[in-house]
């Protein structure tokens, strides 16, 4: 066996074991010293960029049962926020939106898959950790959704508090912060409760509406997701009370730095086009005549005759024109799939830092 798949081995393994027992922290504790021996050789891991290039399409690990983040549509086509992050990784890369192969994975399944290369990048509703970062060989690049999570549980359980809810049991998805973060509000205040898990969502949402289950937490954007997907959503309540903090977005393998600053300098560019007021609609006038310095930068262009400017990130330097024209800015794409979940930007973390947000990107030069 050669060093390269030793790696591969050798962190599927450990994560093998990470996703069975993600909910014990002392097993956590082992595993996270048997991934510190994996992570000495990991300084060898391949570029996945060279990969991409090669094989002329992206492997794109995805949830496809969240409204909103990533689904199966009607048409048999995957589509949602996360999704359209996948294609403007694959329009910039290799200048073709459509050129990304699907992975669908469950939230415990998902670190291990882009572990062992199963796939080049992991966009499915991911909540940045420290632990995620330090332990599970992976590196997050940019936060594109600023989520929090909540608890629904029927209008008519009387339900109105975290406090409220002595006794309850809760449905939870295994392997996900949220199992963690539950139990760190529950236990902490003192509250008991029963977790129920379950490692896909289908068999966890048939338990919360037979009750088997008083709650269901997971994160809000989730909760949003699939609230409005039942037949009456006003049965339906979220309790006002954010559990945690859940930065979501993508995230690449540890050390595959080329093909890391390719999707974080795609996602930050499309928050950059919608600050400067370059859409899908206007960017081809935009890089014909750019209205300053900046946006010549942003879109690959000389400005005022000049030559244009070279990331040398090692793909076309008009990256983000195929990515703004074929799916379009920041904005664009949170408004195509959130907006109609009722998650509005306003007044929220998602709302572009000049609007008082967080959505931020660092300068193009
Ligand atoms: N953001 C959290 C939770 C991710 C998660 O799995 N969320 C649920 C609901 S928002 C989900 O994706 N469910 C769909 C499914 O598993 O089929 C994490 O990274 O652990």
């Amino acid at each position: 066996m050669n060093f390269r798949n030793k790696y591969i081995l050798g962190v599927t393994l450990a994560l093998s074991v990470f996703a069975i027992f993600a909910c014990s922290t002392e097993t956590e504790v082992e595993v996270i010293k048997e991934v510190e021996v994996i992570k000495e050789v990991m300084v060898d891991a391949p570029s996945t960029l060279a990969t991409v290039l090669e094989r002329d399409l992206l492997k794109c690990g995805v949830n496809d049962n969240l409204t909103g983040f990533g689904v199966v549509n009607s048409d048999g086509e995957f589509a949602g926020f996360d999704i359209d992050f996948c294609k403007a990784v694959a329009a910039a890369i290799l200048g073709d939106s459509s050129k990304v192969e699907y992975v669908p994975l469950t939230a415990s399944a998902r670190f291990e898959a882009l572990a062992a290369e199963e796939i080049d990048l992991l966009i499915r509703n991911t909540t940045w950790t420290s632990s995620r970062d330090r332990d599970l060989g992976n590196d997050f690049t940019v936060t594109t959704f600023y989520d929090g999570q909540g608890i629904m549980v029927k209008a008519s359980s009387g339900y109105d508090s975290v406090e409220s809810m002595t006794g309850a049991t809760v449905c939870v998805l295994q392997g996900t912060t949220t199992e963690l973060n539950l139990d760190d509000r529950f236990t902490g205040a003192g509250i008991p409760y029963t977790p129920l898990t379950f490692e896909t969502n289908d068999p966890l949402q048939a338990a919360y509406e037979e009750g088997r289950c008083d709650g269901w937490t997971t994160d809000k954007s989730g909760l949003a997701s699939k609230r409005a997907g039942f037949e009456n959503p006003d049965d339906h309540v979220v309790l006002a009370e954010t559990l945690s903090k859940e930065p979501l977005g993508p995230l690449t393998r540890d050390n595959d730095s080329e093909f890391y600053d390719v999707v974080q300098w795609v996602v930050f560019g499309m928050m950059q086009a919608e600050e400067s007021g370059i859409s899908s609609t206007n960017v081809a006038d935009m890089a014909a005549s750019p209205a300053d310095p900046g946006m010549a930068r942003l879109l690959g262009v000389g400005f005022d005759g000049g030559e244009p400017s070279d990331f040398s990130f090692g793909i076309p330097v008009d990256f983000m024109q195929k990515v703004i024209s074929q799916v379009g800015n920041y904005g664009e794409v949170y408004d195509k799939h959130l907006t109609p979940l009722g998650l509005t930007r306003d007044g929220s973390l998602n709302a572009l830092w000049t609007e008082g947000g967080l959505i931020y990107s660092p300068p193009f030069r």
